[in-house]
């Protein structure tokens, strides 16, 4: 009997004792120069507008989306959170795609901290059109509380990185704003969608009323977000930033952080789409996996995996054992998440594990 190992566990046992985490792009660590930027960094009291580098960081980011103001934010949750407050009164619904980062994973905030109620609607890809947006509009009645905002998520987390076409999102924008209504964007990935689409985020964007963005996610940064809009929403947010607790001091070291992820971390975004392309068209051949390949635009690949026989959780469980991370979402669906920190020679890696696990070698084209 031939006892020699194959390539494919060749390569397995090569890389064996390194973790490959395809959990989320917000595992990315900062590189050397962020870490050196960070060290050096000017600061001040950022509460009293005072952080020299905080102030640059939001000069900067509301530059490049061609907006009056720019705030920074710990997070993309309180980024969203404030965004909703600001277009929102207590008693209102927003609406929003059923699978929504602002509906599902912010904790129920918009509840907590807005008073209002989603008013979800589920789109095909995670794209909503005008015409999901128009049916659930409600403006007088009685008995139904009023539509306040619609709240667009671009690139879609849960959907798989899904990018909504611009003229869909224009479209989207005009007719709500001639309803009377406002629009934010979840643009937790919006420099994936821009560098999907060719765009820049400023021509991606502009008919928003407010837009947030992740420098914590692809972009490579360790810690924050930016809200951008107008100067007078940008000086309301301010306040409801520090109401949240996000007043941060001398916080122009993650401000640093964040100009290096604004200037250099879009240029690095395609890579990233290049490997969750090679890795989704390796799924396609692994036993019960299910996903579309085709229809994989960015970063993320959301698979469903009930044709393995075993649940999201086991199925990760397993291969966390041998060193290869995704998440779990629900007991179907398995999410891997491309990044900065991990290489096209991991991904292929990545592979073999999990077609192994699966019960087949993979099969690479
Ligand atoms: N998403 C995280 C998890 O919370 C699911 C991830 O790993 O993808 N909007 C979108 C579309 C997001 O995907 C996330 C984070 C956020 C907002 C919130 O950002 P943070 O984590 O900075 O609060």
């Amino acid at each position: 009997m031939d006892t020699s190992p194959t390539d494919s566990e060749a390569t397995v046992h090569r890389h064996s004792s390194e973790v490959i985490d395809l959990r989320s792009d917000t595992f990315t660590k900062p590189s050397p120069e962020m870490r050196q930027a960070m060290f050096e960094a000017e600061v001040g009291d950022d509460v009293y507008g005072e952080d020299p580098t905080i102030n640059r960081l939001e000069k900067r980011a509301a530059e490049v989306f061609g907006r009056e103001a720019a705030l920074f934010v710990p997070s993309g949750t309180m980024g969203n959170q404030i965004a909703i407050k600001l277009h929102t009164h207590h008693g209102q619904e927003i609406i929003c795609e059923a699978r929504s980062h602002v509906f599902e994973y912010e904790m129920a905030m918009m509840a907590h901290f807005s008073g209002v109620m989603p008013r979800t609607v589920w789109a095909e890809g995670g794209i909503l059109t005008w015409e999901h947006v128009e049916s659930k509009i409600r403006t007088t009645s009685y008995d139904e509380a009023k539509t306040g905002l619609v709240s667009l998520e671009n690139t879609h987390n849960m959907a798989g990185g899904t990018v909504t076409p611009p003229e869909i999102f224009d479209n989207v924008c005009d007719r709500v704003h001639e309803a009377g209504l406002r629009v934010h964007v979840d643009g937790a990935r919006i420099f994936n969608a821009a560098v999907a689409l060719r765009v820049t985020v400023a021509q991606l964007t502009a008919k928003a009323d407010t837009v947030m963005f992740c420098l914590s996610k692809g972009l490579g940064a360790p810690v924050g977000s930016m809200l951008v809009g107008s100067a007078e929403l940008m000086d309301r947010a301010r306040i409801y930033r520090k109401a949240l607790g996000g007043g941060m001091r001398q916080a122009g070291i993650l401000a640093a952080a964040g100009l290096i992820a604004l200037e250099q971390g879009p240029q690095k975004l395609a890579g990233d789409h290049a490997k969750a392309k090679f890795l989704a068209e390796g799924l396609t051949r692994v036993r019960g996996i299910k996903i579309d390949s085709a229809k994989v635009q960015t970063n993320i690949l959301m698979c469903e995996v009930s044709g393995t026989g075993m649940t999201s959780y086991e199925l990760s469980g397993k291969l966390a054992a041998r060193n290869v991370l995704a998440s779990g979402f629900g007991p179907q669906l398995i999410r891997f998440v491309t990044h900065l920190d991990v290489s096209r020679e991991q991904c292929e890696h990545a592979l073999d594990v999990i077609a192994s696990t699966c019960g087949a070698p993979a099969q690479r084209a």
